[in-house]
């Protein structure tokens, strides 16, 4: 099959193209093969209406002085090499010592397992572990292994803002400074908190010759413009001073750290898997890059806080279109927890792989259940959503659980509990005991917190069960899930990438990032007015080992 340059979109020509020997081609497997070459240039040459791409041969550009040599034929698009490594900010890559600007995000109860963080650390790209929901027992676990398999290369540890366990959080940053971890995903921050800051201050030092290096860094993720401004700009006096008061920062510390904004890199997240604000990518990332502007001009830092995406990222064309529009780096979530490696079950991972782009729904939180927040979930062959939704109707409209009506009272414990309410109070009672008993005070004085602890008891197990695949809860099961992950099964459909056991971080990284390049090499060469065909392309998934 030959292509024509159509009289629509007939290119100039911007150069001349002189052979070497070697023959110029228009079949779709030639483009297909020099698109796909991602290191070397591609040519594409006119031979009277017929698109070709050449390899090999001498290229000049066109100029009223340069005279096209014998034989020489059109260039009508000319593309420079492309490879992975150059879609994003190269900063984050030098600072961070990373080949590829991409990042798997957090994944709380260890969904980001070490063996994801692992995999995606020893292929140059950074991985974060799921530090949210665990107790510091496992994390200071997970940050032991971490350090014996990965040595010096970088990886991330979520810190999460826990503003009932105020804290746990604190106690979380201690360790994770203990431990000598120097980089921390920050996330669900409505404002910074003392454990935050603390975390990012202690990391500065004195350099030689007065170079200072924070040695601790903050990649934060944020979907409003009041929680970004704060990472983009330095920590609060007020805050620093309070360090200093309390001894868990030095005077030299705070001084050093008040020329630096909070975060060195801010992830943008759009409408994702979990707690999610729903927005969308095409309007957030673009508001926040102005805000980085505007604070930059302001604070005139010596290296400028990068940008980042999440959300709704799983195929080359979402990945392009979010370093088109400036994304320092890219960041998975959804698909990465289809993986091999995530610390779900196998019967998740079905399910995710059978997930359509309508798939998912927002439904209540367990963490935020009495405040009415939400997070985004998978509604495909499970009934979580439903019956959680209802267990915070319930919540919100009844004073107690004896003031539900019985029938309803019945179903919930035939069906959710699999038990009667006290059985499940007293379980209740023994966690928060143990957990935080000043909860128990609270709910023995009022039915209605009491009520909601229980309802948390089932919304906390349905992701447990989810994880550990337990067998007859699958109709509960809870699993946070974003629409990305329909777009990456519609695209891996019929490709290796299709089944389950096939799906690896590392895999699903690359094709990304690859088929990213693919899609910008083709959006480059419309803008020079050749338009072909996708079966010139190489867009399904590649076998990557
Ligand atoms: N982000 C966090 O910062 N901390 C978490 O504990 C956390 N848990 C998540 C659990 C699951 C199962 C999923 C799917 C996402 C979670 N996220 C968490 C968000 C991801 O790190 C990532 O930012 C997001 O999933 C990206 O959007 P996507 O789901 O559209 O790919």
């Amino acid at each position: 099959m030959t292509h024509s340059a159509g009289p629509t979109n007939r290119p100039t020509a911007i150069g001349y193209w002189a052979p070497d020997g070697t023959l110029p081609s228009g079949s779709s497997e030639e483009f297909r093969t020099a698109l796909g070459a991602l290191r070397t240039p591609v040519v594409v040459l006119r031979e009277r209406d017929e698109l070709q791409v050449a390899s090999g041969g001498v290229v000049c550009l066109a100029s009223p002085t340069n005279q096209p040599p014998a034989g020489a034929r059109e260039v009508v698009a000319y593309l420079p090499p492309l490879p992975p490594e150059q879609l994003g900010d190269p900063t984050f890559l030098q600072e961070h010592g990373l080949k590829y600007p991409y990042m798997t995000g957090a994944m709380a109860n260890g969904i980001a397992s070490c063996e994801i963080v692992e995999a995606i650390s020893k292929a140059g790209m950074l991985g974060s572990f799921g530090a949210a929901g665990q107790s510091l027992e496992r994390i200071s676990a997970a940050v032991d292994r971490l350090k014996a398999n990965l040595g010096d290369a970088p990886y991330c540890v979520n810190l999460i803002h826990s503003p009932g366990e105020p804290a746990h959080e604190m106690a979380t940053a201690e360790l994770l400074l203990s431990k000598g971890v120097t980089h921390v995903e920050a996330s669900a921050y409505l404002d910074l908190t003392p454990a935050i800051v603390r975390y990012r201050v202690a990391g500065f030092r004195g350099g030689v010759g007065g170079l200072v290096i924070p040695l601790n860094r903050i990649v934060a993720k944020v979907s409003r413009v009041e929680v970004a401004t704060k990472f983009l700009s330095p920590p609060p006096d007020k805050m620093l001073r309070e360090l200093v008061a309390a001894g868990h920062v030095t005077e030299r510390q705070a001084a050093l750290a008040a020329k630096f904004p909070v975060a060195d890199d801010v992830t943008v997240e759009a409408d994702s898997g979990g707690h999610t604000d729903n927005r969308p990518a095409i309007t957030l990332l673009p508001t926040i890059l102005a805000l980085r502007d505007r604070l930059q001009t302001q604070f005139r830092y010596d290296a400028p806080p990068r940008v980042g995406l999440a959300g709704g990222i799983a195929t080359p064309a979402s990945a392009a279109g979010a370093f088109a529009m400036g994304a320092a780096y890219i960041v998975t979530g959804s698909v990465n927890q289809a993986c091999v490696e995530s610390g779900s079950s196998d019967t998740v991972r079905k399910m995710l792989a059978e997930a359509g782009q309508a798939d998912v729904i927002m439904a209540p939180a367990a963490d935020m259940f009495e405040l009415g927040v939400k997070l985004q979930v998978l509604k495909r062959g499970t009934m979580f959503a439903m019956r959680a939704q209802k267990l915070y109707e319930l919540y919100r409209t009844c004073a107690s659980w004896e003031a539900i009506p019985e029938a309803e009272r019945v179903q919930i414990e035939k069906n959710l509990f699999r038990s009667s309410f006290q059985n499940i109070w007293d379980l209740t009672r023994e966690f928060w005991a143990k957990r935080e008993p000043g909860q128990l005070q609270r709910a023995e004085a009022d039915p209605r917190h009491r009520m909601a602890l229980v309802f948390r008891w089932y919304l906390g197990l349905s992701s447990r069960w989810a994880n550990a695949g337990e067998p007859g809860r699958q109709i509960d099961y809870q699993v946070w899930c974003g629409p990305a992950m329909g777009a990456f099964n519609e695209w891996a459909k019929g490709s290796h990438l299709e089944a389950p056991q096939n799906r690896t971080v590392v895999g699903v990284a690359l094709n990304l990032l690859y088929g990213a390049c693919v899609v910008s090499r083709r959006a480059a060469l419309r803008q020079q007015g050749v338009n072909l065909p996708d079966v010139c392309f190489p867009l399904a998934p590649l076998a990557t080992d």
